[in-house]
């Protein structure tokens, strides 16, 4: 198979169908709920999904798609080759504020991730990364990534974790936050992750992603030296839910070691 082609693809791809989502910004959105009343979908990120499932297979008809709207193949395992898109990621920022969220492509090769897009829609920034060849952010070169200590860091993370809820114990997460320089919470793993790989932020936290959330953003930050793996430190399977958790090198061990090992994610 012809990667280059493939990455030209998903790029040519991913820009027009964010400018699509700009020219949506006008129309008056449909908007439903899915497992819980703030699991959010509309009608852009089920015709986003739909547009790219109709440009994938047109060209290549024998590659798998996993969807998180749903309306690519009943994918069970990573043989061959995957795209893993989520058409919005944050879409409760899309419809609250038309801003932060963002396109999440990976294209994976036999559970190897070899291309990454994450496309900020509203900025007009992708950030794309071909493994092995480095990351971009547009046609600029990302370097790579320099170690941090957790009190100079900025730790990217959602304030539910830090109050009683139903997933962990929110006294385990207390101590990093102490510790660490600041907090932010943005709301779209996929930019959360991407602000990992740029050094915005220097770690980030979830409870609870799919392999959508991920996929794209995991090949950009792994190029650039980060380390992203459960809260339990062991690497993503990229077809089950799972904790995650996404730092630079150094600091991602430091964390795991004096600040996650005691608890039960
Ligand atoms: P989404 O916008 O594609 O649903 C919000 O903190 C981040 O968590 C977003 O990246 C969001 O992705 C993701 N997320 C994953 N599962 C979610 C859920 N059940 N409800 C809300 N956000 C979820
Ligand atoms: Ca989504």
């Amino acid at each position: 198979m012809n990667w280059e082609n493939v990455y030209s693809h998903a790029k040519q791809w991913v820009k027009e169908a964010g400018e699509r989502i700009r020219q949506s910004f006008d129309q008056t959105l449909n908007i439903e709920t899915k497992t819980n009343p703030n699991d959010l979908v509309t009608n852009i990120d089920k015709e986003t999904e739909q547009f790219f499932i109709k440009k994938i297979k047109e060209v290549y008809p024998s590659h798998k798609i996993l969807g998180e709207e749903g309306f690519g193949d009943q994918v069970d395992s990573l043989e061959g080759t995957v795209w893993l898109i989520d058409p919005i990621d944050g879409t409760m920022n899309f419809i609250h504020q038309q801003r932060n969220f963002a396109i999440s492509l990976g294209v994976y090769e036999n559970g190897v991730g070899k291309i990454g897009l994450v496309y900020d829609v509203v900025h007009d920034e992708l950030y794309h990364a071909f493994r092995g060849k480095g990351a971009f952010l547009n046609e600029k070169p990302i370097p790579p990534l320099k170690e941090a200590s957790v009190s100079e860091s900025i730790i990217a993370l959602n304030a539910t974790w830090v109050m009683p809820n139903y997933r962990i114990d929110h006294q385990l997460l207390i101590p990093l936050v102490r510790d660490a320089r600041g907090t932010r919470s943005y709301g779209t793993a996929a930019l959360e992750i991407v602000f990992v790989a740029t050094g915005r932020v220097d770690a980030y936290i979830s409870m609870r992603l799919s392999p959508w959330d991920y996929a794209g953003s995991a090949v950009i930050v792994e190029e650039l030296g980060g380390i992203i793996t459960n809260l339990r430190g062991e690497k993503l399977d990229y077809l089950s839910k799972d904790s995650l958790f996404v730092a630079k090198p150094g600091l991602h061990q430091t964390i795991l070691a004096e600040y996650l090992k005691d608890g039960k994610w």
